[in-house]
């Protein structure tokens, strides 16, 4: 039952909001004040701002449990790491950032289990702009799964291969329990055409980098153009031009 409403909660909120795009929903439990912004220098700065951005790019994190979904998304939205989270639990946040110079907000759907039933999860993956295929590096079957994660989007995006995904390999601090090598996790980036980037929930390593390199490329197909001069959240690096697509980012 308590699946249920959590089921029914997420999905008001995101239809509620593809239908009126302007309005902030009271509905997402999880919405923040908090405006985050990437300065040149790698520092992230946060201050409240009373107006909401209109520009919201909806982000959905797929992967098998156990990957660190949560903590991924609650290390970006908090800066915090959450040792243990209800694995059960799908949830919704927003908060409003700041990308290249721009005010928008970022929509991130959690997910966690209830896309074991196809319905659900078509239903999330429609309303997705950009998608974060998670798996640990200390899991090789966590690994093999990020391939059917991908055909369930590809499925559900009608065979749309530009769709905006990132592969995160993510327990990078646990370098010691690594089964997926670097170059595993390359070349399957490769044939999707997509970014790889290792990540740590723990440490916060490139945790902002991918949630910001995939809102680019979210707005990137919705305007058409993003500023060339954006700049690595990390660590304040310009991006080359001419950045091949399948990039890896450890
Ligand atoms: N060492 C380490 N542990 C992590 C990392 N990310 C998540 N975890 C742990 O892995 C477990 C599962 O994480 P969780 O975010 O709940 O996974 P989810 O099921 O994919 O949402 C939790 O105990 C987390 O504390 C990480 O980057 N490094
Ligand atoms: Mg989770």
């Amino acid at each position: 039952m308590r699946r249920f409403w959590s089921w029914l909660k997420i999905n008001v909120f995101w239809v509620f909001d593809l239908c009126c795009p302007s309005e902030k929903s009271d509905l997402n439990s999880k919405d923040t004040d908090v405006e985050s912004t990437m300065s040149a220098g790698g520092k992230k700065s946060t201050t409240a701002t009373p107006n909401a951005a209109s520009l919201v790019h909806k982000v959905i994190m797929v992967g098998s449990g156990g990957v660190g979904k949560s903590a991924l998304t609650l290390q970006f939205m908090y800066d915090e790491f959450v040792e243990e989270y209800e694995p059960t639990k799908a949830d919704s946040y927003r908060k409003k950032v700041v990308l290249d110079g721009e005010e928008c907000s970022i929509d991130i759907l959690d997910t966690a289990g209830q896309e074991d039933y196809s319905a659900i999860r078509d239903n999330y993956y429609r309303s997705g702009e950009g998608f974060i295929c998670v798996f640990s590096i200390t899991d090789a079957d966590s690994f093999d799964a990020t391939n059917e994660f991908r055909e369930q989007i590809l499925r559900v995006k009608n065979n749309d291969t530009s769709v905006p995904i990132v592969l995160v390999g993510n327990k990078g601090d646990l370098a010691d329990s690594r089964v997926i090598s670097l170059a595993q996790a390359q070349a399957r980036a490769e044939q999707w055409n997509a970014h790889y980037v290792e990540t740590s929930a723990k440490t916060h390593n490139n945790v902002d980098r991918v949630f910001y390199d995939l809102m680019r490329e979210i707005k990137r197909r919705k305007v058409g153009f993003v500023p060339s001069n954006s700049t690595n959240p990390e660590r304040g690096e310009k991006k080359k031009k001419g950045l091949k697509k399948a990039c890896t980012i450890i």
